[in-house]
């Protein structure tokens, strides 16, 4: 077995835990030729001959064998023959769901012993530092689409712990659009491309997914949350997580309580707006993707608080709604997150699809000390993992180097498809005599997992508790949670998507029996922004509801309810890691430069200088200034904000089309703008010079354009401004 810190301790290039790479593994596959093989990786190095998979030296990789330098190629060209059939088997099938992702290794720690509420060792013990694989992920797309589509973002977590693997397969997102597994085909068949045409790509906005949540109520408290801008994460970093059910927390005493995990990002949540998303999508779909990478290259390390709320079993029922239902959240108002730990992302993969593409997630993998409970959702998802690893990956997917337990396997499981271990004697079943009654069970072994006994008694039936028929009370809730700025961009939202479906009836039915029981407000603004009128069930334009399972309207005290911690509107505390564009050209001001470069970088903020060309510029003390990237590869979507220096290069710029596009365009998205000296002449020549003075837009000499800039970087987006005259 690898040393545990060799997974994601730290940066040092350690290779990703892999049984068979340490010496005394390669022993036990190979004996004595063992020192030969490296199953664990190949890096491409220097003295490194290039060979067949049979290890035979290759003399031309280039030419293929023919009769005749312009014959035919030759079927005995075993070489070209391998070559090209491992090539045609590169692929596996790709997820289901979440087929695109982005993965880091890392590291997770607890701050203090927490075992009064569980025996799992990752909790219990702060000098533990537990190595951790997450990957991130969007839902509906294809492994090629875009990292910025409007949708859910999958965060998975494997923990590599002392007693085994736990998978933590969560999302960005408290609750979940089904209270049962048994919808989850349905709900995506709906929102992935129609089938006729596959049309459209990593987008909800289509008729078959608003025909079908128009007919699932139980959907909506997860719609205002994907049609608010969490669905559009600035950053990976930049979002918060969640194990969504309610698990159990069980300690040694056998005493269980109920528990909702989080993750807290330090970065804070934050979003792009949806004008934005998808202009990214274009101009570079590996958003998220390259910022997740990049950070941890130059050490920029992503990092979560673990959160945990805990609720005591007797308190079961005190919340008014049902906590087997992941149609629902705790407010943190009411049951405070507990932060009790940290995830560290420290290093990068070596390999995407080794990694990234091959890990293997699995909700059943628990620890002693985590537990299920009988969320009807959750009780689905545990046997649909281990499923669709078996076919995605192999019947052995567990044996692949990213899946592995750091602790070793004895089991009398054997054979399938790519088995790598090689199980030596006669003995693979259970009980023997013949292998010393091996292996053995560990009935009594304080690190066996025993399940938690709950009791369980009840009629074979198909039917929902009538405590889960609740589905519009939380929705309010998010909506009068947030800001006026984030109501409008959720109106806006549900206003695109409806526009985009062609039948006047899902439209109908969506207004009328889901937003109508949300809020008036958002009714209404949708209303306004798509031409469906609303007519509510029951008056005379509606008189029946077509939904089979109605939640009835609005129950009238939901109108009052309220969880502040669910708004985004909250200023940030760093602004590391935030990209700033500062668009200059020859001539520009030397000292105007360096000193807001000086003052950024200082914060861990990236810089990028864009001119005309790429190449360098001579600024106006003549000296050489690298360009980042040329204008045209430069769009404004892909910046946090906006520096224009003053200098001979102001002038120019305001001439320039593209340059007075990025300004416009920053300014739409609520970015922040800041003019130095003579950079205001772009301001000027831009749409935005029109508007006169608004919040984010900076204009004066150096000291005071970066002091106003760096404030208005932590508040990242103004998106009260007036931006209807403002093309882009
Ligand atoms: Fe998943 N989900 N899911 N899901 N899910 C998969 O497993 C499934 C659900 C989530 O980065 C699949 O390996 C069912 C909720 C993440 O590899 C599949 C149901 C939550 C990932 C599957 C749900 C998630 C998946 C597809 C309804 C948040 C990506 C490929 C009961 C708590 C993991 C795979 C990765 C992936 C089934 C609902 C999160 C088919 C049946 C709720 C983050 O097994």
């Amino acid at each position: 077995m690898p040393k545990k810190a060799s997974r994601g301790a730290k940066p040092p290039k350690a290779r990703t835990a892999g049984q068979s790479s340490s010496p005394a593994d390669q022993k036990s596959l190979h004996g004595e030729t063992a020192k030969t093989a490296d199953l664990a990786g190949d890096t491409v190095g220097p003295g490194q001959i290039l060979s067949s998979n049979q290890g035979l030296k290759i003399s031309d990789d280039q030419n293929s064998l023919r009769a005749g330098v312009r014959g035919p190629t030759l079927l005995d060209d075993f070489h070209l023959r391998e070559k090209i059939t491992h090539f045609d088997h590169e692929r596996i099938p790709e997820r289901v769901v979440h087929a695109r992702g982005a993965a880091a290794h890392g590291v997770f720690q607890v701050y203090e012993d927490l075992s009064d509420l569980t025996m799992a060792g990752l909790l219990t013990d702060p000098s533990r530092r537990t190595p951790v694989f997450v990957r991130f992920s969007t839902v509906a797309g294809s492994r090629g689409s875009s990292d910025c589509a409007r949708d859910v973002r999958g965060f998975a977590v494997k923990f590599y712990t002392d007693e085994g693997v736990w998978d933590l397969v969560g999302n960005n997102m408290p609750v979940f659009f089904i209270q049962d597994a048994i919808k989850f085909p349905d709900l995506i068949h709906a929102v992935k491309p129609e089938p006729n045409n596959e049309i459209p790509q990593a987008a909800s906005a289509h008729d078959t997914f608003w025909d079908f949540v128009s007919l699932t109520p139980e959907s909506t408290h997860m719609l205002m949350w994907v049609m608010s801008d969490r669905a559009l994460p600035r950053s990976f970093a930049m979002m918060e997580g969640f194990g969504v059910h309610t698990f159990r927390l069980v300690n040694a005493a056998g005493k269980a309580r109920f528990v909702k995990f989080h993750w807290k990002p330090l970065k804070g949540v934050q979003s792009l707006v949806w004008d934005e998303a998808q202009k990214i999508s274009g101009k570079d779909p590996d958003f998220n993707r390259r910022d997740l990478f990049e950070a941890i290259e130059r050490g920029d390390y992503p990092e979560w608080e673990f959160g945990l709320q805990i609720v005591e079993e007797q308190d079961e029922f005190a919340f008014g709604f049902d906590l087997l239902d992941a149609t629902k959240l705790i407010p943190e108002e009411l049951v405070p997150v507990r932060r009790v730990g940290r995830l560290t992302l420290n290093r990068n993969p070596d390999n995407f699809f080794a990694e990234t593409e091959q890990v293997a997630f699995h909700t059943g993998h628990v620890v002693p000390g985590i537990d299920f409970t009988n969320d009807p959702l959750l009780q689905g998802r545990l046997f649909s993992y281990l499923d669709t690893q078996l076919r995605r990956v192999g019947p052995n997917f567990a044996e692949l180097p990213i899946n592995r337990p750091l602790n070793p396997v004895h089991n009398n499981q054997r054979d399938a498809m790519g088995r790598v271990t090689i199980n030596s004697g006669r003995v693979s079943y259970f009980p023997n005599r013949l292998g010393d009654g091996c292996p053995m069970h560990a009935p009594g072994a304080a690190d066996a997992f025993v399940s938690y006994a709950e009791r369980v008694d009840g009629e074979k039936i198909r039917a929902r508790s009538d405590s889960f028929a609740d589905h519009f009370s939380q929705a309010t809730q998010f909506w009068n949670s947030m800001s006026d700025w984030e109501q409008a961009h959720i109106a806006e939202a549900f206003a695109f998507e409806l526009n985009q479906v062609e039948s006047e009836d899902v439209r109908h039915h969506v207004m009328n029996e889901i937003l109508v029981n949300v809020a008036d407000a958002l009714a209404q603004a949708v209303s306004e922004q798509t031409g469906i009128a609303v007519a509510p069930v029951g008056t005379a334009a509606n008189p029946t509801p077509s939904a089979p399972t109605p939640s009835g309207p609005l129950k009238p005290k939901a109108k009052r309810l309220s969880s502040p911690a669910l708004s985004q509107d909250k200023p940030g505390d760093t602004i590391k890691g935030r990209k700033i564009a500062i668009l200059g050209g020859d001539g520009v001001d030397a000292r105007q430069l360096k000193a807001v470069t000086d003052a950024l970088t200082a914060e861990a903020a990236l810089v990028e200088l864009i001119a005309p060309r790429a190449g360098t510029i001579a600024d106006s003390a003549g000296q050489s200034q690298k360009v980042n990237r040329a204008a045209v590869n430069a769009p404004s979507v892909v910046y946090d904000a906006v520096v224009v220096p003053g200098g001979a290069s102001a002038a120019e710029l305001a001439t320039s089309g593209l340059a007075i596009h990025f300004i416009n365009e920053a300014y739409r998205h609520g970015k922040p703008i800041a003019c130095i000296g003579e950079g205001r002449a772009l301001l000027d020549a831009s749409a935005v010079g029109k508007v006169g003075a608004a919040d984010g837009v900076v204009v004066g000499e150096t000291a005071a354009a970066i002091e106003g800039l760096m404030a208005a970087l932590l508040q990242h987006r103004f998106p009260r401004r007036a931006i209807a005259g403002v093309p882009a």
